[in-house]
């Protein structure tokens, strides 16, 4: 039966689950296809969805081919769609079957456009397929990365390297080149930090607690492996130790690997860099030990789930000496309403209700853009900056983020966050 063309609805099972969810290297597999077939790329798009799943279609001159991935599942649908008779789909399921490392796979055939049953137009040969379009088409390609939550998702394209890919005990630790904001560390498919808006979060995370207390000469960072925390918390004079502990040593070396301007402070004098379990550095640590503790934890979920619990902050608060202040980054009030709550009880409760303040930042590589850090007191101590310290500061250093009114702003908090806290 003549058609126009060729189209095949195919199955793959028994795939790695890592495998499918390689964004990179399911588009090159497919891109790979296309060639294979001899079919003449036009443009490809590709989405990771955080934390499982790809999605991505390559079209070609001929028409497409088109995949949805379910790692969890070892499962992959793809659809190829091959225009006239030069190009092949059959090719394509073969080198998809061997590139997925799919178990099996299973496909049907249809004819698309049966000759037999279209109109005969006289001028049809004035409309040949493929009649006006170049045999060599630039190929643009389109790669993006999801964070995806339950309804909400942040996507930022990149360019389909990766530049490091590493599964450590705890999470996979990968930076990505991404476009609009540069290289990219992701922990489980969760941004961490961009070249181009670290400075907002490690400049509020740091400045804010080292500015109000009235003398913070021991700093503990829990977490933090980036080490943009570090590097702010060494501009200021005051301070006579920092100690960082990080759990992971694969953090730490993408880090200076791939964001040397974050990483900036690893070799510090007053640093004392510590590759061990925050969690159990917390609850071994002698009382009233640091000034100020910052929890520059990811998200609760993985290695961090433990910072969030009522055992790991009663410890940090008891480690803390009077007066002393401890910052954690808190969510998002948009993103995870309910963690954001939870954890601010928990603070109220451990730290006392008047010792307790939300204050917000804007990243704008955080899902929704809206992320919020907490400033726990303890004894007496408020989120009031030294006036004469932070001149000082910001005359040495040239800040992107922090200045005098956004310290104060950022405490001010809209009706919604009032609500939240509240309720
Ligand atoms: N979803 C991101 C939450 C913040 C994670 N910490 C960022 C690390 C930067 N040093």
């Amino acid at each position: 039966m003549e058609s126009l063309g060729q189209h095949i609805i195919v199955e793959y099972y028994g795939c790695p689950p890592e495998v499918l969810n390689d964004v990179t290297h399911i588009e090159q597999t497919m891109l790979g296809a296309a060639k294979i077939a001899g079919a003449t790329i036009i443009n490809s798009t590709f989405h990771h969805f955080s934390p499982f799943g790809v999605s991505g279609v390559v079209v070609i001159q001929e028409s497409h081919l088109a995949i949805h991935t379910w790692p969890e599942y070892g499962y992959a649908s793809v659809d190829v769609f091959t225009c006239g008779s030069q190009v092949n789909p059959w090719d394509c399921y073969r080198h998809l079957l061997a590139g997925l490392k799919a178990a099996h796979g299973s496909a049907i055939e249809m004819s698309r456009g049966v000759l037999e049953l279209l109109p005969k137009l006289a001028e049809r040969e004035d409309y040949e397929t493929n009649r006006d379009r170049p045999a060599e088409a630039p190929v643009h390609r389109n790669v993006w990365f999801t964070e995806r939550g339950q309804d909400i998702a942040l996507s930022l394209r990149h360019t389909g390297e990766i530049l490091y890919k590493k599964q450590s005990p705890y999470q996979k630790v990968e930076i990505i080149d991404t476009f609009a904001y540069g290289k990219m560390m992701t922990l489980d498919g969760m941004v961490m930090t961009t070249d181009k808006d670290e400075y907002v979060y490690h400049e509020m995370i740091t400045h804010v607690p080292m500015l109000t207390h009235p003398n913070p000469k021991r700093v503990l960072i829990i977490g933090g492996g980036d080490g943009g925390a570090v590097r702010e918390i060494v501009r200021h004079p005051e301070l006579e130790k920092v100690v960082m502990v990080e759990i992971d040593a694969l953090v730490i070396e993408a880090a200076k690997e791939h964001l040397p301007a974050i990483a900036a402070a690893f070799d510090h004098p007053k640093l004392e860099l510590r590759v061990e379990d925050g969690i159990a550095y917390v609850k071994n640590c002698p009382d009233a030990a640091f000034d100020v503790v910052i929890v520059d934890s990811t998200d609760p979920v993985g290695p961090a789930e433990g910072l969030f619990t009522e055992e790991f902050y009663r410890h940090a608060h008891r480690i803390l000496k009077d007066p002393g202040v401890m910052i954690t980054q808190s969510e998002s009030p948009r993103f995870n309403v309910k963690v954001f709550k939870e954890i601010y009880a928990l603070y109220r409760k451990l730290f006392g209700n008047d010792k307790v303040h939300c204050y917000l930042i804007s990243v704008p590589t955080y899902p929704t853009g809206t992320w919020s850090l907490a400033y726990c007191a303890k004894g007496d101590v408020s989120p009031v900056a030294d006036e004469k310290r932070q001149n000082a500061l910001l005359s040495a250093h040239a800040t992107q983020y922090y200045n005098a009114e956004i310290h104060r702003a950022a405490f001010a908090l809209p009706n919604y966050v009032k609500t939240l806290l509240s309720s």
